[in-house]
């Protein structure tokens, strides 16, 4: 169950986790953004309507997902045409990045991408562990395990080119240049993504498999490619459940003293999180004046399983803070 809410706030990091609507002008990343969260996004028919990163507040299972729709990522963002930096730093600090384009033109998908590798965007994929460890002197020190494919020369001079020129470097999996070169600078962002096939109401049935082809052109998989009519409101359901599962979220349900368990305004974690990590979220003096907890539900061994800090809590459990007053 998901919502809009109204916008009137500023572009910073708002709610649980942030998506952004990444698309060329006019494939209707405006009218999306209104249609899922109310907010008022200029809506036009002609390109370059959205200048400014417009906001907007979805509520989704309880938790405030933000959407900022951000102007064209055009060619050339890079060099700052069109405000492209503005875009990209933007996309850089979401949680998702949500490809919006129009059915007629699919292959928009590639020029995208493209620009968001170019920028340092990684998506759909983790950093390859390369340990670095600097010395003081006595060059490069490398130790790979059978898995990796590349040639010690190689990687050394890979390194020293990135001004690694003392160092003990360890790369246990198989990886290639670019990989490597990601791995030992610092600038890249690792982010989720997904597709939004736009103005499926202007296509006829017979013109969808020419779609889903031009899809696999671009390696994007149809099936989980979401197929909307912003304009029509379509397909919008199917969405937020896809930014749903793609931010990786999980409700908690904290059960306060005297007051029950509250399941309307879940703490919002993400996967992988544990009960130190909700503390942190609580804020306040939880953190210092913590004992231990108890969890019931589907992380739990047992109802009110005692457990500490480390515990990793899994979507849909109830916690309960003991702490000292
Ligand atoms: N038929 C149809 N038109 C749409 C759809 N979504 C957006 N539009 C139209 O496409 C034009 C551009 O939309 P807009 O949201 O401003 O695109 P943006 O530049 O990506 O923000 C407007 O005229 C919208 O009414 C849709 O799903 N179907
Ligand atoms: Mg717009």
């Amino acid at each position: 169950m998901c919502s809009g809410d109204g916008a009137g706030y500023a572009v910073e990091k708002h709610g649980d986790a942030t998506v952004a609507l990444v698309g060329f002008p006019s494939v209707g990343k405006s009218t999306l953004l209104n249609a899922l969260t109310n907010a008022d996004s200029e809506v036009g028919s002609y390109e370059f309507t959205t200048l400014d990163v417009n906001p907007g507040m979805l509520e989704c299972n309880g938790a405030n997902i933000q959407l900022l729709d951000v102007p064209g990522l055009i060619e050339g963002a890079a060099d700052d045409r069109g405000g492209g930096q503005a875009v990209l730093s933007v996309v850089r600090t979401a949680d998702l990045v949500l490809f919006v384009l129009s059915a007629f033109e699919i292959d928009q998908y590639e020029r995208l991408s493209d620009e968001l590798y170019e920028n340092k965007v990684r998506l759909d994929t983790e950093p390859v562990q390369v340990n670095v460890r600097k010395r003081h002197k006595g060059g490069i020190n490398l130790t790979t395990s059978d898995r990796v494919s590349l040639d010690d020369e190689t990687i050394t001079e890979v390194l020293r080119q990135y001004d690694f020129v003392n160092a003990d470097v360890t790369i246990r999996e198989d990886l290639t240049i670019d990989q490597l070169v990601d791995a030992i600078q610092d600038n890249r962002e690792y982010l989720p993504s997904a597709v939004a096939v736009n103005k499926v109401d202007l296509i006829e049935p017979e013109y969808l498999e020419t779609v889903e082809a031009n899809l696999r052109d671009h390696d994007v998989d149809p099936e989980e490619a979401v197929f909307i009519s912003a304009e029509e409101e379509r397909g919008l359901e199917s969405l937020t459940e896809t930014i749903w599962d793609d931010l990786g979220l999980i409700r908690i349900y904290m059960d306060k003293p005297g007051r029950g368990v509250d399941r309307e305004e879940p703490l919002v974690l993400t996967e992988g999180a544990t009960v130190d990590d909700a503390l942190e979220k609580l804020g306040g003096s939880f953190d210092q004046r913590f004992r231990f907890a108890r969890v019931t539900g589907p992380s739990a061994k047992h109802d009110e399983q005692q457990v500490g800090r480390d515990h990793e809590l899994v979507d849909e459990d109830v916690l309960r803070i003991i702490a000292r007053k």
